[in-house]
Protein backbone atom coordinates (compact mmCIF):
# COMPACT_ATOMS: atom_id res chain seq x y z
CA UNK A 1 0.00 0.00 0.00
CA UNK A 2 1.21 3.55 -0.82
CA UNK A 3 0.54 5.66 2.51
CA UNK A 4 1.10 9.17 3.06
CA UNK A 5 3.92 9.34 4.43
CA UNK A 6 3.50 11.28 8.01
CA UNK A 7 6.34 13.87 9.54
CA UNK A 8 9.19 11.67 11.35
CA UNK A 9 8.65 11.93 15.01
CA UNK A 10 10.63 15.01 16.62
CA UNK A 11 11.25 16.60 13.28
CA UNK A 12 12.12 20.23 14.02
CA UNK A 13 11.95 23.05 11.95
CA UNK A 14 13.73 25.33 13.98
CA UNK A 15 12.22 28.34 16.23
CA UNK A 16 10.95 31.36 14.13
CA UNK A 17 11.88 34.57 15.27
CA UNK A 18 7.91 35.37 16.27
CA UNK A 19 7.96 32.31 18.54
CA UNK A 20 11.23 33.86 20.57
CA UNK A 21 9.23 37.26 20.57
CA UNK A 22 6.04 35.56 22.04
CA UNK A 23 8.46 33.56 24.35
CA UNK A 24 10.12 36.60 25.60
CA UNK A 25 6.74 38.48 25.91
CA UNK A 26 5.45 35.54 28.72
CA UNK A 27 8.11 35.46 30.26
CA UNK A 28 8.18 38.92 30.77
CA UNK A 29 5.12 39.36 31.76
CA UNK A 30 5.53 36.11 34.42
CA UNK A 31 8.26 38.04 35.98
CA UNK A 32 6.65 40.94 35.87
CA UNK A 33 3.67 38.89 38.14
CA UNK A 34 6.51 37.64 40.53
CA UNK A 35 8.61 40.63 40.45
CA UNK A 36 4.55 42.49 41.70
CA UNK A 37 4.11 39.88 43.83
CA UNK A 38 7.62 40.13 45.40
CA UNK A 39 6.79 43.92 45.85
CA UNK A 40 3.10 43.10 47.45
CA UNK A 41 4.47 40.25 49.79
CA UNK A 42 6.98 43.51 50.80
CA UNK A 43 4.43 45.82 51.52
CA UNK A 44 2.03 43.09 53.01
CA UNK A 45 4.84 42.16 55.73
CA UNK A 46 5.64 46.08 56.26
CA UNK A 47 1.12 46.55 56.65
CA UNK A 48 1.11 43.66 59.28
CA UNK A 49 3.93 44.15 60.92
CA UNK A 50 2.65 47.80 61.44
CA UNK A 51 -0.78 46.91 62.79
CA UNK A 52 0.53 44.46 64.90
CA UNK A 53 3.15 47.32 66.49
CA UNK A 54 0.36 49.49 66.80
CA UNK A 55 -2.08 46.98 68.38
CA UNK A 56 0.46 46.09 71.03
CA UNK A 57 1.58 49.84 72.01
CA UNK A 58 -2.30 50.02 71.88
CA UNK A 59 -2.84 47.39 73.85
CA UNK A 60 0.07 47.89 76.49
CA UNK A 61 -0.82 51.85 76.78
CA UNK A 62 -4.30 51.14 77.28
CA UNK A 63 -3.11 48.12 80.19
CA UNK A 64 -0.93 51.11 82.34
CA UNK A 65 -3.54 53.46 81.76
CA UNK A 66 -6.39 51.53 83.28
CA UNK A 67 -4.27 50.27 85.76
CA UNK A 68 -3.56 53.52 86.89
CA UNK A 69 -7.41 54.75 86.82
CA UNK A 70 -8.31 51.71 88.78
CA UNK A 71 -5.68 52.63 91.75
CA UNK A 72 -6.28 56.48 91.90
CA UNK A 73 -8.41 57.40 94.80
CA UNK A 74 -7.22 54.57 96.97
CA UNK A 75 -6.90 55.75 100.04
CA UNK A 76 -6.30 52.79 102.53
CA UNK A 77 -10.21 51.42 103.85
CA UNK A 78 -11.86 55.00 102.85
CA UNK A 79 -13.80 55.08 100.24
CA UNK A 80 -16.64 57.23 100.64
CA UNK A 81 -15.23 60.36 98.79
CA UNK A 82 -17.77 61.26 95.95
CA UNK A 83 -20.12 63.33 98.65
CA UNK A 84 -19.20 66.51 100.65
CA UNK A 85 -21.98 64.98 103.39
CA UNK A 86 -22.63 63.35 106.24
CA UNK A 87 -20.32 60.04 105.99
CA UNK A 88 -18.03 61.37 104.11
CA UNK A 89 -14.38 60.84 104.64
CA UNK A 90 -12.19 63.98 105.76
CA UNK A 91 -9.28 65.07 104.22
CA UNK A 92 -6.56 66.62 106.08
CA UNK A 93 -3.28 68.19 103.77
CA UNK A 94 -1.15 69.43 106.14
CA UNK A 95 1.64 69.63 103.34
CA UNK A 96 2.77 73.41 103.30
CA UNK A 97 2.45 73.41 99.68
CA UNK A 98 0.90 76.35 97.79
CA UNK A 99 -2.58 75.96 96.05
CA UNK A 100 -1.14 75.33 92.97
CA UNK A 101 1.02 72.53 93.40
CA UNK A 102 -1.21 69.76 91.87
CA UNK A 103 0.69 66.45 92.70
CA UNK A 104 0.01 66.98 96.39
CA UNK A 105 -3.47 66.35 96.85
CA UNK A 106 -6.15 63.79 98.26
CA UNK A 107 -7.78 63.77 95.52
CA UNK A 108 -7.82 60.92 92.99
CA UNK A 109 -7.68 62.23 89.54
CA UNK A 110 -6.86 65.99 87.75
CA UNK A 111 -7.42 66.03 84.31
CA UNK A 112 -5.99 68.93 81.54
CA UNK A 113 -7.57 69.70 78.63
CA UNK A 114 -4.77 70.27 75.65
CA UNK A 115 -4.31 73.51 74.51
CA UNK A 116 -6.66 75.00 77.75
CA UNK A 117 -5.44 73.67 80.88
CA UNK A 118 -2.07 74.77 81.89
CA UNK A 119 -0.20 71.36 82.47
CA UNK A 120 0.86 70.59 86.11
CA UNK A 121 4.85 71.42 87.08
CA UNK A 122 7.30 68.86 86.55
CA UNK A 123 4.85 66.61 84.34
CA UNK A 124 6.42 67.52 80.98
CA UNK A 125 10.12 67.30 82.41
CA UNK A 126 11.13 64.51 80.57
CA UNK A 127 10.44 65.31 76.75
CA UNK A 128 8.45 67.98 74.86
CA UNK A 129 4.74 67.82 74.66
CA UNK A 130 3.77 66.38 70.74
CA UNK A 131 1.67 68.71 70.51
CA UNK A 132 4.06 70.96 69.74
CA UNK A 133 5.64 69.37 67.04
CA UNK A 134 3.07 67.11 66.37
CA UNK A 135 0.26 66.39 63.57
CA UNK A 136 -2.14 68.69 64.95
CA UNK A 137 -1.34 72.30 64.74
CA UNK A 138 -3.87 74.53 64.10
CA UNK A 139 -6.66 71.96 65.17
CA UNK A 140 -6.85 72.26 68.70
CA UNK A 141 -9.88 69.79 69.39
CA UNK A 142 -6.61 66.92 68.81
CA UNK A 143 -4.21 68.75 71.19
CA UNK A 144 -3.36 66.02 73.81
CA UNK A 145 -4.69 66.11 76.83
CA UNK A 146 -2.84 65.22 80.35
CA UNK A 147 -4.01 63.39 83.67
CA UNK A 148 -2.40 62.95 87.21
CA UNK A 149 -3.80 60.11 89.64
CA UNK A 150 -3.02 60.47 92.83
CA UNK A 151 -3.33 58.05 95.82
CA UNK A 152 -1.97 55.35 98.29
CA UNK A 153 1.35 52.77 98.38
CA UNK A 154 1.06 50.62 101.19
CA UNK A 155 3.32 48.04 100.51
CA UNK A 156 4.19 48.95 103.94
CA UNK A 157 2.34 47.10 106.41
CA UNK A 158 2.42 49.97 109.22
CA UNK A 159 -0.19 49.67 111.83
CA UNK A 160 -0.38 52.71 113.85
CA UNK A 161 -0.27 51.56 118.03
CA UNK A 162 -1.21 55.22 118.79
CA UNK A 163 -1.00 58.97 118.18
CA UNK A 164 0.26 61.80 120.08
CA UNK A 165 -1.67 64.83 118.20
CA UNK A 166 -0.29 67.66 120.19
CA UNK A 167 3.26 66.40 120.03
CA UNK A 168 2.80 64.97 116.27
CA UNK A 169 3.86 61.34 116.78
CA UNK A 170 3.06 57.96 115.36
CA UNK A 171 3.87 55.07 117.53
CA UNK A 172 3.73 51.84 115.21
CA UNK A 173 3.72 48.25 115.17
CA UNK A 174 7.31 47.56 113.59
CA UNK A 175 10.07 50.21 112.64
CA UNK A 176 9.51 52.92 110.71
CA UNK A 177 10.75 52.34 107.24
CA UNK A 178 10.36 56.23 105.78
CA UNK A 179 13.09 58.32 106.21
CA UNK A 180 12.91 62.48 107.48
CA UNK A 181 11.48 64.10 104.18
CA UNK A 182 9.00 61.10 102.84
CA UNK A 183 5.33 61.83 102.74
CA UNK A 184 2.69 59.86 104.32
CA UNK A 185 -1.08 59.25 104.57
CA UNK A 186 -2.92 57.84 107.11
CA UNK A 187 -6.15 56.04 107.52
CA UNK A 188 -7.93 56.49 110.49
CA UNK A 189 -9.37 53.17 112.02
CA UNK A 190 -12.53 53.88 111.16
CA UNK A 191 -11.83 54.70 107.80
CA UNK A 192 -13.41 57.65 107.55
CA UNK A 193 -10.50 59.85 107.94
CA UNK A 194 -7.53 60.47 105.71
CA UNK A 195 -4.32 62.82 106.14
CA UNK A 196 -1.32 63.73 104.26
CA UNK A 197 1.74 65.09 106.53
CA UNK A 198 5.59 65.04 105.66
CA UNK A 199 7.63 63.01 107.96
CA UNK A 200 10.38 65.20 110.81
CA UNK A 201 11.95 62.43 112.38
CA UNK A 202 13.59 60.35 113.51
CA UNK A 203 16.45 60.32 111.85
CA UNK A 204 17.16 56.80 112.96
CA UNK A 205 16.71 54.67 109.37
CA UNK A 206 14.67 51.75 110.49
CA UNK A 207 15.39 51.12 113.93
CA UNK A 208 12.44 53.16 115.58
CA UNK A 209 8.80 52.61 115.76
CA UNK A 210 8.04 56.62 116.01
CA UNK A 211 6.74 58.51 113.31
CA UNK A 212 7.17 62.65 113.96
CA UNK A 213 5.28 64.99 111.69
CA UNK A 214 6.17 68.62 113.45
CA UNK A 215 5.19 71.82 111.93
CA UNK A 216 7.86 74.50 111.01
CA UNK A 217 10.38 74.41 108.31
CA UNK A 218 12.86 71.45 109.25
CA UNK A 219 11.83 69.86 106.18
CA UNK A 220 10.65 71.23 102.92
CA UNK A 221 7.91 71.88 102.22
CA UNK A 222 6.99 70.96 105.24
CA UNK A 223 3.67 70.59 107.46
CA UNK A 224 1.61 74.11 108.14
CA UNK A 225 0.12 72.32 111.24
CA UNK A 226 0.36 69.40 113.39
CA UNK A 227 -2.91 68.60 112.82
CA UNK A 228 -3.69 65.40 110.30
CA UNK A 229 -7.22 64.41 111.28
CA UNK A 230 -10.02 67.31 112.25
CA UNK A 231 -13.59 67.75 112.33
CA UNK A 232 -13.78 68.79 108.36
CA UNK A 233 -10.99 68.63 105.36
CA UNK A 234 -8.70 70.90 105.38
CA UNK A 235 -5.91 71.93 103.08
CA UNK A 236 -2.96 74.65 104.31
CA UNK A 237 -4.20 76.80 101.93
CA UNK A 238 -7.76 77.22 104.08
CA UNK A 239 -7.51 80.27 106.33
CA UNK A 240 -8.57 78.84 109.41
CA UNK A 241 -6.72 75.35 109.17
CA UNK A 242 -6.77 73.91 112.55
CA UNK A 243 -3.10 74.42 114.73
CA UNK A 244 -1.85 72.91 116.75
CA UNK A 245 -2.58 69.18 117.17
CA UNK A 246 -6.31 68.64 115.69
CA UNK A 247 -7.69 64.88 116.78
CA UNK A 248 -5.77 62.15 117.19
CA UNK A 249 -5.65 58.59 115.00
CA UNK A 250 -6.64 55.57 117.19
CA UNK A 251 -5.20 52.36 117.13
CA UNK A 252 -5.77 50.59 114.04
CA UNK A 253 -5.02 53.34 111.80
CA UNK A 254 -3.01 52.51 109.04
CA UNK A 255 0.01 54.56 107.23
CA UNK A 256 0.98 54.44 104.07
CA UNK A 257 3.21 56.01 101.26
CA UNK A 258 1.83 58.99 99.09
CA UNK A 259 1.93 58.09 95.06
CA UNK A 260 1.22 59.83 92.29
CA UNK A 261 1.25 59.41 88.12
CA UNK A 262 0.74 61.25 85.08
CA UNK A 263 0.55 60.84 81.53
CA UNK A 264 1.21 62.95 78.60
CA UNK A 265 2.03 62.52 74.91
CA UNK A 266 5.27 63.19 74.20
CA UNK A 267 8.15 62.74 71.86
CA UNK A 268 9.50 59.72 71.70
CA UNK A 269 13.51 59.51 73.56
CA UNK A 270 14.66 57.25 70.33
CA UNK A 271 13.61 58.70 67.76
CA UNK A 272 12.04 62.28 67.33
CA UNK A 273 10.18 61.99 64.98
CA UNK A 274 7.64 59.96 66.65
CA UNK A 275 5.06 60.17 69.74
CA UNK A 276 5.14 58.37 72.74
CA UNK A 277 2.68 57.66 75.62
CA UNK A 278 5.01 58.67 78.47
CA UNK A 279 4.20 58.08 82.14
CA UNK A 280 5.95 60.36 85.05
CA UNK A 281 5.93 59.25 88.63
CA UNK A 282 6.41 60.99 91.58
CA UNK A 283 9.68 60.06 93.26
CA UNK A 284 9.64 62.17 96.29
CA UNK A 285 10.89 65.53 97.33
CA UNK A 286 14.41 67.22 96.67
CA UNK A 287 15.13 70.64 99.01
CA UNK A 288 10.93 71.12 98.76
CA UNK A 289 10.83 70.08 94.97
CA UNK A 290 8.67 67.37 94.07
CA UNK A 291 11.14 64.74 91.91
CA UNK A 292 9.52 62.72 88.45
CA UNK A 293 10.95 59.83 87.42
CA UNK A 294 9.77 59.53 83.51
CA UNK A 295 9.04 56.31 81.72
CA UNK A 296 7.95 56.01 77.18
CA UNK A 297 5.41 53.35 77.65
CA UNK A 298 4.38 53.12 74.48
CA UNK A 299 5.58 54.63 71.03
CA UNK A 300 3.18 55.30 68.24
CA UNK A 301 0.51 56.82 70.74
CA UNK A 302 -0.34 60.01 68.65
CA UNK A 303 -3.02 61.31 70.60
CA UNK A 304 -5.03 60.81 73.93
CA UNK A 305 -8.25 62.25 74.57
CA UNK A 306 -9.77 61.92 77.92
CA UNK A 307 -13.05 62.42 79.21
CA UNK A 308 -14.61 62.02 82.77
CA UNK A 309 -17.51 60.38 83.87
CA UNK A 310 -18.78 62.79 86.88
CA UNK A 311 -21.12 61.78 89.28
CA UNK A 312 -23.45 65.14 90.24
CA UNK A 313 -26.01 63.35 92.44
CA UNK A 314 -23.35 61.19 94.74
CA UNK A 315 -24.86 57.85 93.35
CA UNK A 316 -21.81 56.68 92.38
CA UNK A 317 -22.59 56.86 88.95
CA UNK A 318 -21.75 58.91 86.05
CA UNK A 319 -24.41 60.98 84.72
CA UNK A 320 -22.07 62.68 82.33
CA UNK A 321 -18.83 62.94 80.28
CA UNK A 322 -16.68 65.77 80.78
CA UNK A 323 -13.43 67.19 79.33
CA UNK A 324 -11.25 68.43 81.78
CA UNK A 325 -12.10 72.30 81.31
CA UNK A 326 -15.73 71.56 82.43
CA UNK A 327 -14.71 70.38 85.51
CA UNK A 328 -14.37 73.47 88.50
CA UNK A 329 -11.17 71.92 90.19
CA UNK A 330 -11.30 74.83 92.81
CA UNK A 331 -14.93 74.01 93.52
CA UNK A 332 -13.53 70.37 94.59
CA UNK A 333 -15.16 68.61 91.48
CA UNK A 334 -12.79 66.01 91.05
CA UNK A 335 -13.59 64.69 93.52
CA UNK A 336 -17.23 63.77 92.19
CA UNK A 337 -15.16 62.17 88.83
CA UNK A 338 -15.92 58.09 89.05
CA UNK A 339 -14.55 56.72 85.89
CA UNK A 340 -12.37 57.70 83.02
CA UNK A 341 -12.69 57.39 79.37
CA UNK A 342 -9.49 57.38 77.39
CA UNK A 343 -9.22 57.51 73.96
CA UNK A 344 -5.90 56.97 71.91
CA UNK A 345 -5.08 57.60 68.50
CA UNK A 346 -2.44 55.21 67.18
CA UNK A 347 -0.40 55.22 64.21
CA UNK A 348 2.20 53.09 62.76
CA UNK A 349 5.90 53.87 62.03
CA UNK A 350 6.41 54.23 58.62
CA UNK A 351 4.33 55.06 54.96
CA UNK A 352 2.94 51.70 54.54
CA UNK A 353 -0.37 52.60 53.08
CA UNK A 354 -0.75 53.32 49.11
CA UNK A 355 -2.29 55.84 46.84
CA UNK A 356 -2.37 58.73 49.92
CA UNK A 357 -5.18 57.14 51.56
CA UNK A 358 -7.45 59.26 53.69
CA UNK A 359 -7.50 58.32 57.24
CA UNK A 360 -10.07 60.23 58.80
CA UNK A 361 -10.15 60.42 62.74
CA UNK A 362 -13.42 60.91 64.87
CA UNK A 363 -12.01 62.36 68.65
CA UNK A 364 -14.72 64.17 70.92
CA UNK A 365 -14.81 67.74 69.97
CA UNK A 366 -13.24 69.88 72.75
CA UNK A 367 -15.62 73.16 71.92
CA UNK A 368 -18.91 70.86 72.27
CA UNK A 369 -20.03 71.58 69.45
CA UNK A 370 -20.03 69.13 67.11
CA UNK A 371 -22.15 70.74 64.35
CA UNK A 372 -20.98 69.88 61.05
CA UNK A 373 -17.77 67.85 62.89
CA UNK A 374 -15.55 65.97 60.36
CA UNK A 375 -12.81 65.27 62.48
CA UNK A 376 -9.40 65.33 61.59
CA UNK A 377 -7.83 63.68 57.93
CA UNK A 378 -4.55 62.17 57.37
CA UNK A 379 -3.14 61.97 54.01
CA UNK A 380 0.08 60.99 54.98
CA UNK A 381 -0.33 56.96 54.17
CA UNK A 382 0.26 55.99 57.63
CA UNK A 383 -1.57 53.24 59.49
CA UNK A 384 -3.84 54.54 62.52
CA UNK A 385 -5.98 53.26 64.81
CA UNK A 386 -8.16 54.56 67.49
CA UNK A 387 -8.88 52.49 70.68
CA UNK A 388 -10.58 53.29 73.17
CA UNK A 389 -11.38 52.49 77.36
CA UNK A 390 -13.98 53.25 80.13
CA UNK A 391 -12.26 52.37 83.42
CA UNK A 392 -14.24 52.66 86.64
CA UNK A 393 -12.18 54.44 89.45
CA UNK A 394 -12.79 50.93 91.77
CA UNK A 395 -11.91 53.22 94.92
CA UNK A 396 -14.36 55.90 94.38
CA UNK A 397 -17.68 54.71 96.68
CA UNK A 398 -20.87 55.99 96.41
CA UNK A 399 -22.54 58.12 98.97
CA1 LIG B 1 -9.24 67.04 74.70
CA1 LIG C 1 -24.80 59.79 89.32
Amino acid sequence: MNMPRLPRAGAQSGISFVEVLVAMVIGVIILGGVMQSVMTNQRNNAWSDDVAFVQENARYGLEMLARDIRWSGYWGCAVNMSTAGAGATTFANALDVPADDDWLKLEGVQGYEGSVDTFPDGLLSGTTLWENNGSFSGNTDFAPDAIIFRGADDDMDLNVVSHAATSAQFKLSRNNPLEVGDLALVVSEDCKDVGLMQMTGPASGGTNVTFVHNSGGSVSPGNCTKAVRWTESFTCDDPNYPTPGGLPYGPGSFLMRFAAVGYYIGTSASDNTQPALYRVQFSGMDSGDVTMRTDEIAVGVEDMQLLYGFDADADGLANAYLRADEIDAAAGEWKQVVSVRVTLLMRGFGETREGNNEVRYISYPYAGDDDGYTGQAFNDNILRQQVSKTVRMRNIGAG
